[in-house]
């Protein structure tokens, strides 16, 4: 495989974007001498942050909580393209073989799901497979500069969340726009043997689109696409698709990430 190496354009990260549209609606509900207007938004640029969210926009978050829950409305899809346009199983690029070494079983493989609150659940293919399933045609954009359109299939993650309780600090099912305030900040995935690792912000996690995918190309995922189950999650690079994921964690504590490590935007969203 090739690496990337070519850091990607700098542009707006996901929480940026999300902080002009949460500028707008305090505005609109009073809250505009803390944020509003250009001069707010210049001061978020400029301002100090912590875990990477600048503390206006913090303090917008937690004012929004309270009303609601912002984050989770409004969220963009990817462009989804027509049936035909999708690869076939066979034309279909492989790129990234981090953490797919060694022996690996896939009859023997469970899903591990856990949270800060310390619990721990085991999940096998069937579990997922009986959570509705999801479509989509949708575009893999690697952060190397090359596109594909693939068809996927799998359950949505907000889906699998809600069916099995998970994701919340109370240990209901998610209700992210009743009670957002209930699920955990950030979802972390990984491989079985740990050698790739992937964050996600909820709010993305829980966007429609974000798949738990067992099928690529109309066809059972192959080891090289992340067999038994990856995700895909087509408003993220391809770096965020994590392949043969092993264990979830949900977590307050923003998850570490092996490409934002190596120099990448922790978001990589596009
Ligand atoms: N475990 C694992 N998942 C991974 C990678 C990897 O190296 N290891 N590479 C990522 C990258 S950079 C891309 S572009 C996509 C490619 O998915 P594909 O091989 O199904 O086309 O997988 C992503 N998921
Ligand atoms: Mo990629």
């Amino acid at each position: 495989m090739s690496e990337p190496h070519t850091p990607p354009a700098p542009k707006d990260d996901d929480v940026r974007s999300q902080s002009r549209r949460m500028t707008r609606r305090s505005f609109a509900v009073g809250a505009a001498a803390l944020v509003a207007g250009w001069a707010g938004h210049r001061w978020l640029s400029t301002s100090a942050t912590e875990d990477d969210i600048p503390w206006p926009l913090r303090r917008v978050l937690g004012f929004n909580e309270r009303l609601g829950s912002a984050a989770f409305r409004g969220q963009r899809l990817a462009t989804t393209f027509p049936p035909e346009r999708a690869l076939a199983a066979d034309a279909m690029r492989v790129n990234g073989t981090i953490g797919l070494g060694g022996a690996f079983d896939p009859a023997t493989w469970m899903l591990s799901v856990e949270s800060d609150r310390g619990d721990a659940q085991r999940f096998a293919l069937n579990d997922v497979r009986s959570v509705a399933r999801s479509e989509m045609v949708v575009e893999l954009k690697c952060i190397e500069g090359w596109s594909e359109v693939f068809s996927w299939a799998g359950a949505s993650l907000g889906d699998f969340m809600k069916r099995y309780r998970l994701g919340t600090r109370s240990g209901s099912a998610p209700d992210p726009e009743g009670n957002p305030a209930d699920l955990y900040s950030y979802v972390a995935l990984e491989t079985p043997n740990g050698g790739y690792y992937v964050g996600l912000d909820m709010a993305s996690a829980l966007q429609p689109q974000t798949l738990l995918c067992y099928e690529m190309g109309g066809e059972p995922l192959t080891p090289a696409h992340g067999a038994p189950l990856r995700l895909a999650i087509p408003v993220k690079y391809g770096i965020k698709n994590i392949k043969r994921i092993g264990r979830i964690r949900f977590t307050d504590e923003r998850p570490r990430d092996y490409w934002a490590e190596n120099g990448y935007d922790w978001y990589s969203g596009h």
